[in-house]
């Protein structure tokens, strides 16, 4: 026992004489043990230099000091507040306000004579430039049919793989036209997940934030690049990236009939092996009602943000888009409860939405706006929506945000009454993030809870945009510190950022390519108790916030998706603009 504290103290003098040196790094996780520099909870990556800045201390202390890490130097003394439990993390936490220091730098926050430290983290302009970058780039990385090269994914350059050139109908989708075994092409697009399937459901939302974005941001994404290989023409990379996975929904429709295939699958998961050894036979499974009306949501919002770029072949595009729409806008209002349900035979991803109103919704208000036919937008259906943030399964505010932020002045009656209800509910964010413990509007963890975060500041972005509400952002900060490391498990849960970095995602190429790094850019799905048995052997917390593992089993926990990446890139690009 003896022993054991005096290991300690000399560690806790190492460590103080470390943080207090001229060490430019400061400490880094390598030199400590996690558990000390968890006591401290802080953005790995950094604010911008006017930005509200809190960290959250786990440990008490009467001040905490903010250390300058090029010369030790203490550049702000304060006084945490009172600590605070929160039942979700199953522990108490204090804050820590040091939004004073704006002074670009690295910084760490230490406590109690310099004993416990946090992560370094920079304070600077531009400093979300790099991670917007980054979680757009992801997009590229998990691009099908494309080779990564060099030039444009470094170490993580890899093979093309599942070209979907030829295709089959799964016996769920054959028609007369195209009976069972019809082969067709399907090329392009991006995989899901940690998968390599792609799936029109949950493409159509992430596409459709990628296009909000572009439609809020014209201006700062005609500057941002993220080196890929359009990157050399004239149009902007987001608008390529998400390009990409348009052209390849595009084929998803039967021309025949309009209905959109659900899925292009393989029967079930591949393992975990690099794309190009993946080569299991690829089938187009099922039209349903929710993939069409997602399809058409998506195709009318990307006509509309087409019609506005000034290359007349996007132009055409847009209006091919538009037609898409409407035709499988009538396929869903011909079949209007096909649900999907893997065949017996299928046991890939099912993005099974059950529930389908707020779809119709979505689609129709999309093409009210997009058609200019306003009459298809119903001021009882938006009353009607449930306020919560979007998913893959829940377009109702999805369909209200675009209302919101529409130019078209024959929707102006309903546009008031959308911007209502996205007030209404980012000021509802904005009050449970200024109460919560960890200074956050999450309150529930489902899946994927990360991008519910992300999906939370989207919101606050838009409510921004209505009001010029300052207020908001500072909630926004909130939201980017938890992704970033400000949660309850310590992790930043960016890929390739932060001091306690993500390893170990569920996501196949990272996990068969050889390269220690996972590849970067990614948001992990983040803690939920929703799956606990994923990793034999691995007990994870029964608290939510903490339930989390970087274990590459943990596919509730650990995998990463387009429908989250695109929240991700949203919310730090939008934080990048800011800054511009
Ligand atoms: O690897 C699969 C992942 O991409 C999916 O998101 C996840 C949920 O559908 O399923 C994963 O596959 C697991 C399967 O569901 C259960 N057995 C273990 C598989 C992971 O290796
Ligand atoms: O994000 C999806 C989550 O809401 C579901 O609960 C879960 C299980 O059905 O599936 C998630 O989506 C996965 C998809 O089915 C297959 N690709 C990976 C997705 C992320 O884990």
């Amino acid at each position: 026992m003896k022993t054991f504290s005096t290991v300690l103290l000399i560690l806790t003098i190492s460590l103080c004489c470390n943080c207090s040196s001229s060490a430019n790094q400061g400490i880094t996780g390598g030199e400590l043990s996690p558990d000390t520099l968890d006591r401290i909870l802080v953005n790995q990556v950094g604010y911008l230099p006017t930005s509200v800045k809190i960290a959250l201390l786990r440990v008490k202390a009467n001040t905490f000091e903010v250390v300058d890490v090029s010369n030790g130097k203490v550049v702000f003394t304060g006084k945490p507040g009172p600590f605070k439990y929160w039942d979700l993390s199953g522990d108490s936490v204090s804050t820590a306000d040091f939004s004073k220091v704006i002074t670009p730098g690295k910084y760490q926050i230490c406590l109690t004579n310099k004993a416990v430290y946090s992560y370094v983290f920079e304070i600077k302009q531009g400093i979300y430039n790099d991670i917007a970058k980054a979680s757009l780039k992801a997009f590229y990385f998990n691009r099908s049919g494309m080779e990564i090269t060099k030039e444009f994914g470094g170490k993580w350059a890899r093979p093309a793989g599942h070209p979907d050139t030829l295709v089959f109908v799964h016996s769920s989708a054959a028609s007369a036209e195209r009976p069972e075994g019809y082969k067709i092409s399907s090329p392009g697009g991006w995989y899901d997940a940690g998968d390599y399937n792609k799936y029109i459901v949950n493409s159509g939302i992430s596409t459709y934030t990628l296009l909000l974005f572009c439609q809020l941001y014209p201006e700062y994404i005609k500057v941002f690049k993220d080196n890929i290989p359009e990157s050399s023409n004239k149009i902007p990379d987001v608008l390529d990236e998400l390009l990409y996975n348009l052209r390849w929904m595009l084929t998803m429709q039967d021309p025949n009939d309009g209905g959109v295939y659900h899925k292009l699958t393989n029967k079930k998961f591949s393992g975990f092996v690099m794309p190009v050894k993946a080569t299991d036979t690829r089938y187009v499974v099922s039209k349903s009602t929710a993939a069409s009306l997602d399809f058409a949501a998506t195709m009318a919002m990307a006509s509309r943000v087409l019609s506005k770029s000034a290359f007349a072949d996007l132009k055409i595009l847009g209006k091919n888009c538009l037609d898409a729409a409407k035709k499988a806008y009538a396929w869903a209002k011909a079949n209007p409860a096909i649900y999907f349900k893997n065949p017996s035979d299928i046991s890939t991803g099912a993005y099974d939405d059950m529930e389908i109103k707020d779809e119709f919704f979505w689609a129709s208000t999309e093409l009210g706006l997009a058609g200019n036919n306003p009459k298809l937008i119903s001021a009882k259906e938006i009353s009607e929506q449930k306020i919560s943030v979007p998913s893959w399964d829940y377009s109702g505010i999805t369909g209200i945000l675009s209302i919101s932020l529409s130019e078209n002045p024959e929707a102006l009656e309903y546009k008031t009454e959308a911007q209502k209800i996205v007030l209404s509910f980012a000021d509802k964010l904005v009050e449970k993030s200024e109460s919560s413990p960890y200074k956050v509007s999450l309150d529930f963890f489902k899946w994927g809870s990360n991008s519910d975060v992300a999906n939370q500041a989207i919101i606050k972005f838009v409510a921004y945009k209505i009001s010029k509400d300052k207020k908001y952002l500072s909630s926004i900060q909130g939201d980017v510190d938890y992704l970033l490391g400000r949660n309850a498990t310590g992790y930043c849960f960016v890929t390739g950022f932060g001091g306690k970095r993500v390893m170990n995602i569920h996501h196949r190429p990272s996990g068969s390519d050889g390269v220690t790094e996972p590849y970067p850019g990614f948001l992990a799905g983040g803690p939920n108790t929703i799956v606990l048995t994923d990793c034999p052997g691995v007990t994870r917390s029964s608290f939510p916030a903490k339930s989390y593992t970087d274990a590459m089993c943990s596919y509730s926990t650990n995998e990463v998706a387009i429908n989250w990446n695109a929240p991700l890139f949203f919310v730090l690009g939008a934080m990048d603009a800011l800054n511009k």
